[in-house]
C-alpha cells in the first residue's frame, strides 16, 4: 500500500527545495533535484500502486558509476511501477546523508544507498528504521554493528576480485619466465575506506604475501578518477625508477596512469615496460587492452538495478530476502578475442 502522504511529502519537498539547494546531479544546466518540483510529478505518484524509491548514489566519478546509475534509471521507471528520486552524492558522504534524510522526509517506500565509504552510517540508518523505511545497500557496503539497520546488500566480492588479479599476475609472470624475478609493484587505490578499495587491496595483498620476490613499492589513493590517477602515477614515476607492475583499482585510474606513463616517454601493456592491471572492465578498458595498453581487467558488474528491483518485489510480497547477494563476475586479458567481447559488452 503506497503511502499517499508521498504526494504531500513530494509537494512539501517542493517548498523545502525552494529554501535550500538540493544535491541532485546537474544535467543540461537544470538545477539539482528539480525533477521533484514539477507538480505533475508529485501527482504522478498519487496512485496507490507506484513504489517510490529514493536512491543515494556515490557520484559520477567513473565509467563504471555511470553504467551503474544507468542500470538503476533503466529499471526504476514509471512503466515498471516505480517513481525514482535520484540524488548524486558527488563523492561526499555528507551529501548522501542529506539525501537519505530528504527521502525520509518524503516518506519514500524504499531507500537504496550506495555508501561512498563503509563507516559513519549508524545515525541516518537509525532514522530510516525509525521511519519504517527499508534500506537496501547496493555496491559498496556499510560497516555497522547492528545489521538490522539495513535490509540487505547486493554487490561484488571485492576481496575475490583482488585475489583473482594477484593469481592472474603470478600465472602471467610464470609464463614469461619471471616467476622468481624481483617484481616491483605500485598500486593506485580507490577511495579510502570504500568497500571496493578495501577488498581489492586486501585480496591482492593475500597473493602478494605468497610471493617473497614481489615488492609493493607504494600504494596511494587516486579516488577512482582519471585525473587523480594521472597525478598519482606521475608521482610514482618520479619516485621509483623501476616499476614493473601498476595495479589500478578501477579503469579510470588506469587510463590516467597510462597517460602519465606515456607522457614520461615510457610504455605499458603486453609489449611495454610496465604491466597494467585494472578493475571494472568497462568497454573503454577492453578497448585499451586491444590498443595494447592494459594487460588485464577484472570485471566488477555495475548492472545492479534489476537485482535490487527483484529484491523490492519480494519484499512487497512479504517474502524473505538474502542478507548478502554477490553478483557474477569474470576477467579479461589480451589472450582473449577482444573484438568479439567488445561487441557483446553492454557498458
Ligand atoms: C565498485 C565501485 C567502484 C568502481 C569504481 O563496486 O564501487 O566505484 O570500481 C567506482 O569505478 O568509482
Amino acid at each position: 500500500m503506497r503511502k499517499l502522504v508521498v504526494v504531500v511529502g513530494l509537494l512539501f519537498c517542493v517548498l523545502l527545495w525552494v529554501s535550500s539547494c538540493s544535491t541532485g546531479r546537474v544535467e543540461n544546466g537544470e538545477i539539482p533535484g528539480e525533477e521533484l518540483l514539477h507538480e505533475d510529478d508529485a501527482l504522478a505518484v498519487e496512485d496507490d500502486e507506484t513504489i517510490v524509491v529514493g536512491f543515494a548514489q556515490v557520484g559520477s566519478e567513473s565509467d563504471w558509476r555511470l553504467a551503474n546509475t544507468q542500470s538503476f534509471e533503466n529499471t526504476f521507471t514509471e512503466e515498471n511501477g516505480y517513481y525514482l528520486i535520484f540524488e548524486d552524492g558527488q563523492q561526499k558522504q555528507e551529501n548522501q546523508i542529506k539525501a537519505v534524510r530528504n527521502f525520509i522526509l518524503q516518506e519514500v517506500d524504499y531507500i537504496i544507498l550506495d555508501p561512498i565509504v563503509e563507516t559513519g552510517w549508524e545515525g541516518v540508518l537509525k532514522e530510516a528504521r525509525d521511519a519504517g523505511i527499508p534500506v537496501i545497500v547496493a555496491d559498496r557496503q556499510v560497516d555497522v554493528a547492528d545489521e538490522s539497520l539495513y535490509t540487505c546488500w547486493v554487490g561484488s566480492d571485492f576481496v575475490k576480485e583482488g585475489r583473482r588479479a594477484g593469481e592472474w599476475l603470478a600465472d602471467y609472470l610464470g609464463k614469461q619466465g619471471r616467476g622468481r624475478e624481483v617484481i616491483n609493484i605500485v598500486t593506485l587505490q580507490g577511495t579510502l575506506d570504500s568497500s571496493a578499495q578495501i577488498g581489492r587491496t586486501d585480496g591482492f595483498a593475500d597473493v602478494l604475501e605468497e610471493h617473497d620476490n614481489w615488492v609493493m613499492l607504494d600504494r596511494e589513493t587516486a579516488d577512482f578518477t582519471q585525473a587523480k590517477g594521472q597525478e598519482v602515477m606521475e608521482g610514482f614515476l618520479n619516485r621509483y625508477s623501476d616499476i614493473d607492475v601498476v595495479i589500478c583499482e578501477n579503469d579510470n585510474m588506469a587510463f590516467g596512469a597510462i597517460d602519465a606513463i606515456q607522457a614520461a616517454g615510457r610504455t605499458c601493456g603486453p609489449d611495454g615496460d610496465m604491466i597494467i592491471i585494472s578493475f571494472d572492465a568497462v568497454s573503454a578498458a577492453l578497448q585499451a587492452m586491444q590498443n595494447g595498453e592494459i594487460n588485464a581487467a577484472f570485471e566488477c558488474n555495475p548492472q545492479l538495478g534489476p537485482i535490487v528491483s527483484d529484491i523490492i518485489e519480494k519484499l512487497e510480497r512479504g517474502e524473505e530476502v538474502e542478507k548478502v547477494q554477490y553478483v557474477e563476475e569474470t576477467y579479461f586479458d589480451t589472450t582473449m578475442n577482444l573484438e568479439e567481447l567488445l561487441k557483446e559488452r553492454t557498458y
